[in-house]
């Protein structure tokens, strides 16, 4: 009698635990989310992808906008701490100045899991990890696919010299994105057995807008409009405002100024399709599924990776056609 009293003990323990469990799973999870803005075509699909997660998941988001300033974010989640939100996500517009709104989430107990762009605080223990992309890597890819372009395809410098001119379209400064790609770009370049057949001439911030990607390549080609071979754009924003202005300027663009950046949206795939662009490299921005499945294990006590990158490929113009319907952002 007394192992089936034992056992009858055991199963109602288990019954008890099993409905906390499943009391703390079931718990609606209130998160509060701190967005940069919707600068790009990138960021808003990287939004409309973080609301439909949220609503999968079955989860009260309170999104916030910035509008590019940090200062908004500061105080979006401020807000969030006073209405005790489970957890806290957002995506550092820049780099740096998060140390003190990040001791405050830490003194309110509230976790904090940041998405897409990197930060740098004192205290890495101020947040508890990093859904996002690899942009020194995506650097990287950008070089070292204009450096096989140019030697398959023999491209010499237009204006007679001996160098391959390239200007730089930078995406928001102080932004990791922009820092990443920049480094990752100059890491590969000074690797290549062909580095001497390039010249930087010239590297200005777009700040990821299409708007701001045209002036500036506007001045660029004011300044050095038969000196420039190649265009790297930190995203595909800036590269589709740079083609309205090297087309208004009577170049080709993708023939005249090979075209490269970053994102792979779907703005660049058409340009590609006809012929106004040469590659993007993908940065990927559904990055909401394994945010929340992030969130939902860090307010269940488990252990998660400090940093996750989502899987990124790079799309040259010939595969654009056949690549585009399949393309979700
Ligand atoms: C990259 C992301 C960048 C995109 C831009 O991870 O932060 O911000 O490349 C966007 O299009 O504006």
């Amino acid at each position: 009698m007394k192992f089936v009293k034992a056992m009858l003990a055991v199963g109602l323990g288990a019954a008890i635990a099993a409905s906390a469990m499943t009391s703390v799973q079931a718990k609606e999870l209130t998160i509060g989310f701190s967005q940069i803005g919707a600068e790009s075509e990138w960021r808003t699909a990287n939004t409309n992808d973080v609301k439909a997660a949220a609503e999968r998941h079955g989860v009260n988001l309170k999104f916030s906008d910035a509008q590019q300033k940090q200062e908004n974010q500061i105080k979006a989640i401020r807000t969030f701490i006073a209405q005790k939100v489970d957890l806290i996500g957002f995506v550092p517009i820049v780099a740096t100045g998060w140390d003190n709104i990040l001791r405050e989430a830490k003194r309110a107990k509230i976790p904090v899991l940041v998405m897409d762009r990197d930060l740098t605080v004192s205290d890495p223990n101020l947040y508890v990890a990093k859904i996002g992309t690899d942009s020194v890597t995506e650097g990287k890819k950008a070089f070292n696919w204009i450096d096989e372009y140019c030697t398959k395809n023999n491209i010499k410098p237009r204006n007679g010299g001996d160098k391959i001119n390239i200007v730089i379209l930078e995406g928001t400064v102080g932004s990791s994105a922009a820092t990443g790609r920049g480094t990752g770009f100059n890491e590969a370049l000074a690797a290549s057995p062909n580095k001497d057949k390039y010249n930087i001439l010239a590297s200005q911030t777009g700040d990821f807008t299409r708007q701001k990607g045209q002036e500036v390549m506007e001045s660029f080609l004011k300044n050095y409009r038969n000196d420039i071979d190649v265009l790297f754009a930190h995203n595909d924003d800036m590269a589709l405002g740079a083609i309205q202005s090297i087309e208004a300027a009577g170049l080709k663009p993708a023939k005249d100024i090979v075209i490269v950046s970053v994102d792979a949206v779907k703005g660049i795939f058409q340009a590609m399709i006809e012929g106004k662009a040469n590659a993007t490299i993908e940065c990927n921005p559904l990055q909401g599924e394994l945010f929340f499945e992030t969130a939902k294990k860090i307010v269940n006590g488990e252990a998660v990776p400090k940093s996750v990158f989502v899987e990124e490929g790079v799309f040259p113009a010939e595969t654009a056609k056949e690549v585009f319907p399949t393309r979700k952002y």
